[in-house]
């Protein structure tokens, strides 16, 4: 398979670091962080391994489907009340174990939790929000990987209108941190687009202090 396009600009062994300076923000973009070879892979494997369900949203007493599907994943015991599902986590696969392994290396966490999102197309979305609420908002560490098309990550300062919105392409292979305040001042969008773009699969690996 040879649809989904890192880049050009660097060989396909060497990983890419950026680290964006924003006010109260800690975003640290790591580009083919997988490999092609991993890539390809685990992006076929995840979409047809994963236990994808179409989950609803109730705005104004009316049930709506999210503009994408989703599954939860995680250790066994890890507070189901992180889960926005119906259903409980499902236990680690070895694809997620695989590059939960790999994530770790990089950051000195251990992930309980990961979200799944399968955006078929680009009508699928998700819309300006911050991961979780109150408290548990001020010390997340979010790893975030994407495997298949490339769609632009968007970041907004919650509350400062003289920051610039940034647009952060996320690649296939790439890995993208979230830490410190960083859900507490930003919100961030999967915007949809009109253009014919193939499916992305995007994993959250979540962590709690
Ligand atoms: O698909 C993405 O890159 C982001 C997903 C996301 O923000 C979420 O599920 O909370
Ligand atoms: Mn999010």
């Amino acid at each position: 398979m040879d649809v989904f396009n890192q880049t050009d600009l660097f060989s396909t062994d060497e990983v890419r670091k950026t680290e964006f300076d924003l006010p109260g923000a800690d975003v640290t973009l790591f580009e083919n962080f997988f490999s092609k070879e991993e890539s390809d892979r685990l992006y076929t494997s995840l979409l047809n391994n994963t236990n994808w369900e179409q989950d609803q949203l109730l705005i104004y007493g009316k049930e709506i489907d999210l503009p994408r599907i989703t599954a939860w994943y995680g250790d066994s015991n890890a507070d189901e009340s992180y889960a926005t599902t119906k259903s409980k986590a499902l236990p680690w696969t070895e694809d997620l174990l695989f590059i939960k392994k790999r994530i770790e290396k990089e950051v000195d966490v251990k992930f309980t939790r990961c979200l799944l999102n399968y955006y078929r197309n680009g009508e699928d979305s998700v819309n300006w929000h911050r991961d979780y609420n109150g408290e548990e908002r001020k010390n997340t560490v979010i790893s975030s990987v994407t495997f298949g098309a490339t769609r632009p990550f968007q970041l907004k300062h919650a509350t400062r209108k003289d920051l610039k919105r940034i647009d952060i392409p996320m690649v296939h292979g790439s890995l993208l941190i979230m830490q410190g305040a960083t859900q507490e001042n930003w919100l961030h969008k999967i915007p949809k687009t009109t253009k014919k773009i193939l499916p992305r699969i995007n994993l959250t690996f979540r962590w709690v202090s």
